[in-house]
């Protein structure tokens, strides 16, 4: 049917040329070398490794593309329901391995590499991460993006090619200093599109009109344009031919922008000052993460990918000629988070003023196509817009952003009368100094399906923040999808041995593919081999992060130490600090000990790595404390190896593949009720770490699947958050835990350097009301660290732990996150079932 529009004797010829993908080592070889010595235009005597990586990955680029045009071919003339998730951010990692991975090629590449003189390790470490995110939000992402290649779903990814990824983090004097990422200097993986472009406007005015037949129309005319230029990544589904797209949007000027008659009229400079001005929009990835900063480039970022994205979208939907009435049974747009929601009044208006419909039929498009993953309900974090800003920039925009909140209040009018109060409280605009518009609340009503992302999680958004629209439009809009993370990247590449290990014993790596699967492992949970093996893998796995540690951060650890890992941005609400007091704590003890007591102590190594936001002060200061910590208790004589602080810079996904299979306890520590679902808690027990945490986020299910004895909870619950710090501010004076004070009086007193860039951390616990509530589980912290000492010693005992732990984490795998948000919100079964099951090829 895809061919029927091209001739015979042409479609021979390009049937006769068509690229082959390689299947054999020597394919693979010939591939390679090819690349090598003419795009590359390097030879035998000069390919070091960075070229022998550039000329695997075009190969796999080459091979990769293939399969990506054959699985848009065959999507544009089956022309099913498409899923499109857009996101502002995408936090990819590295691309080879994965790509290897899933295309079936591991033994091939290994063996062709090592003929041709590398090792597979290192030419796959000289990638460098697509950083297009800032943590768990944009790896989120990315997990989805594998899934639904993976389960053949056809979806595409939308978000902006930020030329500047996530800041680079490098620690001088104990300071987190933050360097440009320019990643773009060699990236195979991306196709620029110069033939897809999008004109965005923006500024302008709106001008009202009636058109021949009478009806009053809307157009937004006079702006200033910047020009979308597409640029794809495909994503390789594992074990499928599935390759679905990734589209990044560039911005640069539009041709009418870089004027001919500016550059003729001797205003060059003025010309290339408007270029660089339209470049600047895709230029950096905003470094906050959970945090709002209401800056105005940051809303041009949004409009400019949200306008590119949803005119392709459109297009795409156009070219299959069916009525307006059957868009959102073709198009379903997963908005994630609040940062896309102006996709909302774009499609109202292209709806509304470039195809003519009337409004009720184009909202009941708009509602019907799209969904709303909610991931915070901390305030600060949730985004409003100032009214002038939105009406200088996108004034159409805000016209449309009114008249749904009126229609929406009316709606709220008629069937609530009694409950007048409520207006205000659900209106779309705050009726604040400036006026602000509430981006949750547009989302809410803008979408037919709103969820959270863990179960605890999900019921905040319905108990809290959204608890008048429940009442409004019912419990059923509101629903619960439990993150997940893709045992392909998490499991079978940061940890092949353990995947090996598994597959050993449950006859191939099916569990990929079914992670519910893994339930059988815990038949040889008393298998001795098993148990030797599974011992040995952790072992390899701590000693493998020893080498690492010392070869960066010149620290010397024993691996036989419990390996205690805290990895995640840096916030108050995560609460390294907690940890790091704990440490200072676990210091002090050490040093009151006699030598004949310190021998009983379990020696432990505290790793701690992230990045804090470039503004966040007290995130900085933690950063700070980590190090200068370090520096005391790594070259105190008196500890040895019984305590060592490491902060691991620069934290990122693949160095989070070295870090992750290591652990034997990671901390997931946040204030009850901030931490919507964390996604590394379940990176860590699937690879055979256990956990302390906190009664939050997938904590919760973690517990539930794993069982109670298989993870160490401790803390107060998100239930008395509120009670706990009404005390703090209301309470009589309070009284500090006199371990926790001891711990401020040795900060206090120059222990760690300078204690002036740390009063603000003891500060906010001691006279600002502890809002995080450090102060109120540092008791029940220290006792359960003790616990884990104990249990810790019993090293048989800890290992049928982790062994149990790891065979009940099938629930975690991102594929079932997606076999869920298709059944449920984008209502993409039943026709895409059969596909799904049967594969598309
Ligand atoms: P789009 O959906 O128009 O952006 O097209 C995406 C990809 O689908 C293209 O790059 C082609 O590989 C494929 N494609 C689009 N239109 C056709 C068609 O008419 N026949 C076959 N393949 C198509
Ligand atoms: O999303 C993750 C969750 O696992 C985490 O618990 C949650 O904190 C994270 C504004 C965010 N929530 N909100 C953000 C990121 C960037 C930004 O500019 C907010 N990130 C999360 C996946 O569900």
């Amino acid at each position: 049917k895809v061919e029927a529009s091209v001739p015979e004797e042409q479609r021979e010829a390009w049937k006769k040329h068509s690229a082959k993908e390689f299947k054999t080592k020597d394919q693979f070889e010939a591939d390679v070398v090819r690349h090598i010595e003419t795009t590359l235009a390097r030879s035998l005597f000069n390919c070091d490794e960075a070229a022998a990586y550039a000329g695997t990955a075009l190969a796999l680029r080459d091979r990769l593309i293939i399969e990506w045009n054959r699985t848009q071919q065959q999507q544009t003339f089956a022309d099913p329901k498409r899923v499109y998730y857009l996101s502002l951010e995408f936090l990819m990692g590295r691309a080879l391995d994965n790509a290897i991975l899933n295309v079936g090629m591991k033994d091939v590449a290994k063996q062709g590499l090592e003929e041709l003189g590398f090792r597979m390790e290192d030419v796959i470490s000289q990638e460098r991460d697509a950083a297009l995110g800032n943590g768990g939000l944009g790896r989120l992402a990315a997990c989805f993006l594998d899934s639904l290649a993976t389960l053949n779903y056809p979806a595409w990814g939308y978000a902006l090619r930020y030329r500047y990824g996530i800041f680079r983090q490098e620690i001088v004097d104990g300071y987190q200093v933050e360097v440009p990422d320019y990643w773009l200097d060699f990236n195979p993986w991306e196709f620029p599109r110069h033939d897809v472009t999008v004109d965005v406007q923006f500024y302008g005015g709106v001008r009202k009109y009636t058109d021949d037949s009478g009806k009053q129309l809307s157009v937004w005319e006079n702006g200033e344009i910047v020009t979308a230029v597409a640029y794809d990544a495909p994503i390789p589904g594992y074990g499928t031919r599935t390759t679905n797209n990734l589209r990044l949007w560039s911005s640069k000027a539009s041709h009418g922008e870089f004027d001919f008659t500016k550059f003729n009229s001797g205003e060059y400079e003025a010309s290339v000052a408007d270029q660089q001005r339209a470049e600047t929009i895709s230029a950096v990835l905003y470094p906050n993460d959970s945090l709002d900063r209401g800056k105005e480039l940051r809303l041009k970022q949004q409009y400019f990918w949200c306008a590119a994205s949803l005119f392709d979208i459109v297009r795409r939907f156009k070219k299959s000629k069916k009525a307006w009435k059957e868009f959102a049974n073709q198009v379903a747009i997963q908005l994630n988070d609040t940062h896309p929601t102006l996709a909302i009044p774009e499609l109202m208006r292209i709806l509304l003023d470039q195809e003519g419909l009337e409004w009720d039929e184009a909202w009941s498009i708009t509602q019907a196509t799209f969904g709303y993953t909610n991931h915070t309900v901390m305030p600060e974090a949730l985004e409003k817009w100032s009214v002038p800003l939105v009406q200088h920039l996108l004034p159409r925009h805000l016209q449309i952003i009114y008249d749904i909140n009126f229609h929406f209040l009316q709606y709220v009018e008629r069937n609530f009368p009694k409950e007048r109060e409520m207006l205000s409280r659900v209106s779309i605009i705050e009726e604040s100094e400036p006026k602000r518009v509430r981006m949750a609340f547009l989302a809410v009503i803008g979408s037919h399906k709103v969820n959270g992302v863990a179960e605890l999680h999900s019921d905040l958004v319905r108990t809290t923040i959204f608890k008048d629209f429940v009442k409004i439009y019912g419990p059923d809009k509101f629903t619960n999808v439990t993150n997940g993370i893709t045992p392909r990247r998490w499991l079978h590449q940061a940890n092949p041995r353990l995947s090996a290990l598994i597959a050993s014993k449950l006859g191939g790596h099916e569990f990929l593919r079914d992670l519910n699967l893994l339930h059988k492992v815990e038949a040889y949970v008393d298998d001795e081999e098993f148990r030797k093996e599974f011992r040995a893998i952790k072992y390899a796995n701590k000693v493998r992060l020893a080498e690492y540690t010392k070869a960066v951060e010149g620290i010397t650890v024993n691996p036989s130490s419990l390996f205690d890992i805290q990895v995640k941005r840096i916030h108050e609400y995560k609460r390294q600090q907690l940890n790091i007091f704990g440490v200072i704590h676990r210091y002090l003890e050490l040093k009151s000990m006699s030598p004949e007591a310190r021998a009983k102590v379990q020696p432990r190594v505290s790793f701690f790595g992230g990045k804090a936001a470039p503004g966040y002060w007290m995130a900085k200061m933690v950063i700070h404390l980590i190090n200068q910590v370090g520096k005391v208790v790594n070259a105190d004589p008196d500890i040895g190896d019984l305590l060592k602080v490491v902060f691991l810079f620069d934290y990122n996904v693949s160095k989070a593949e070295i870090i992750t299979p290591a652990s034997d306890i990671s901390e997931h520590i946040s204030t009850a009720g901030t931490e919507a679902s964390g996604t590394s808690n379940m990176k860590f027990v699937l690879n055979g770490g256990l956990i302390i945490g906190t009664c939050d986020g997938a904590n919760i299910e973690i517990t539930r699947e794993v069982g109670e004895d298989n993870i160490f909870l401790f803390g107060n619950l998100a239930e008395d958050v509120e009670d706990l710090r009404h005390a703090h501010f209301y309470g009589d004076s309070f009284q500090l835990d006199p371990s926790l004070q001891r711990v401020f009086d040795t900060i206090r007193s120059g222990t760690f350097g300078d204690a002036g860039p740390f009063s603000g951390l003891v500060d906010s616990i001691v006279d600002h009301g502890d809002y995080y509530l450090v102060s109120d589980d540092f008791k029940s912290y220290v006792e359960t660290q003790g616990l884990i000492d104990e249990a810790y010693k019993d090293q048989e005992a800890w290992l049928t732990r982790t062994i149990t732990a790891v065979s009940r984490m099938g629930f975690f795998s991102s594929d079932r996150c997606i076999d869920e948000y298709a059944e449920m919100i984008c209502e993409l079964f039943p026709p895409l079932a059969v596909w799904r099951r049967e594969g598309w090829f």
